[in-house]
């Protein structure tokens, strides 16, 4: 078997995906995402230029070796838009092998090790009673754990907050740490009270916090028993972690910006952490991805693969695949997708009482309409920046 094609698929169905189609000599196809929200041209030049040529007539079976001829070959190593795009093929060739054993794709990761998979939505609000209103519309749609984001008195607007897409200029958030700091706990009280003890919450600190900031809040949340939190403090230095870890006993869960392994290899080794939380489309795909949890199952991590909007419905059955298949799967994030991008990438995967599951279609299980991805061109996005009350730009 050869492969005969590969095209790069940028299209905008209300937000921008990047999908990878690779075909072969048996007339067999496969589809990777390979989408990096807000660099989606990066990661479409590095395939298009560097990687469909390499490609062309080699076998599409040998995933391995075609993924580590990628990593290696490249000689610059590691990077989210060098490791989206190895996502990408890796994604595909796993989508191919499965199609060509009639299967679908978590049989040949070992089949499934539950029945189905818990999801956790993002509920936000300016103030308590939005906040309440959103989580009530989560709890409808069947969804049985929640990441709870919330305004902050005196800030405009505040990540997990939504606002408006994009433009051609970033949006520029505010931030007071805090501000921050003395509200959230109040936050979560409320949230407890009105909703009780069992629902499962999460949230989600994206990076704004320094290490002993975020034992502080790690302290102050113990009370209100989260699932986790998420993101506490940049972790580019994993040793931060060590400060956080040895003064709450909050669950912590890192890694979507994450892109290799050796970026958890102090947060694994030393059990800073209890969830991994990278995205298949951003950490070289399923084969990379299944190495990282058997690693994490060693010190007792689990799995919590990232998976927003902007992670393509094909990112989201790749992980739904491996969540139902890996022995130490924790929760899988699902915050959906838009009618229109599903239209435009119909799939096999199922969303019922807050619980996903791959579906038995051969293979990923996933599809993409050309036509309609091509009616929805690409339009450039950025994400937002996040500036302090004296204009000083804070992480985002
Ligand atoms: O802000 O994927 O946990 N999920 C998140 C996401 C990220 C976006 C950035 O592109 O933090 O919503
Ligand atoms: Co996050």
């Amino acid at each position: 078997m050869k492969i005969v094609d590969a095209a790069v698929v940028l299209t905008s169905p209300g937000r921008n995906f990047v999908t990878l189609k690779v075909e072969t000599d048996e007339g067999v196809t496969g589809l990777g995402d390979a989408t990096l929200n807000g660099r989606e041209v990066a990661v479409a030049g590095y395939l298009r230029e560097h990687v469909v040529p390499l490609l062309l007539g080699t076998d599409p079976h040998r995933i391995e070796d075609t993924w580590q001829s990628l990593y290696r070959g490249a000689y610059w190593r590691r990077g989210p838009v060098t490791m989206a795009a190895i996502a990408a093929v890796d994604i595909a060739l796993w989508d191919i092998k499965a199609k060509v054993a009639g299967l679908p794709l978590y049989q040949l990761l070992g089949g499934a090790s539950r029945d189905r998979v818990r999801a956790y939505g993002h509920a936000s609000g300016r103030d308590l009673p939005e906040l309440f209103d959103s989580v009530r519309a989560l709890l409808a749609d069947g969804y049985q754990a929640i990441r709870v984001q919330t305004g902050v008195p005196g800030l405009d607007r505040v990540y997990g907050v939504r606002s408006s897409p994009g433009g051609a200029r970033p949006v520029v958030e505010d931030w007071d740490t805090a501000a921050y700091l003395r509200h959230l706990p109040k936050v979560f009280d409320a949230v407890r009270q009105e909703f009780g003890p069992d629902l499962p919450l999460l949230h989600d600190a994206h990076h704004r916090l320094t290490p002993s900031q975020a034992a502080r809040l790690g302290k102050d949340l113990e009370p209100y028993d989260l699932f986790w939190l998420e993101d506490c403090t940049p972790a580019e230095n994993q040793e931060g972690l060590r400060l956080v870890r040895g003064h709450t006993t909050t669950p912590l869960a890192i890694g979507e910006v994450f892109n290799t392994v050796f970026d958890y290899q102090t947060l694994v080794t030393e059990q800073l952490i209890d969830y991994v939380r990278s995205a298949v489309t951003h950490f070289g795909g399923v084969s990379p991805m299944r190495k990282l949890f058997d690693f994490a199952a060693q010190y007792q991590i689990k799995s919590a693969i990232h998976g927003p909007e902007d992670i393509s419905p094909i990112g989201m059955a790749a992980a739904v695949h491996l969540d139902l298949a890996i022995h130490n799967f924790g929760i899988q994030e699902y915050s959906g997708h838009t009618e229109l991008t599903n239209a435009v990438f119909p799939h096999a995967y199922t969303f019922t009482d807050g619980h996903l599951h791959p579906g038995e279609a051969p293979g990923l299980g996933i599809e993409l309409d050309e036509e309609l991805a091509a009616a929805h061109p690409y339009e450039r996005a950025y994400l937002p920046i996040n500036r302090l009350h004296d204009g000083t730009v804070h992480d985002w």
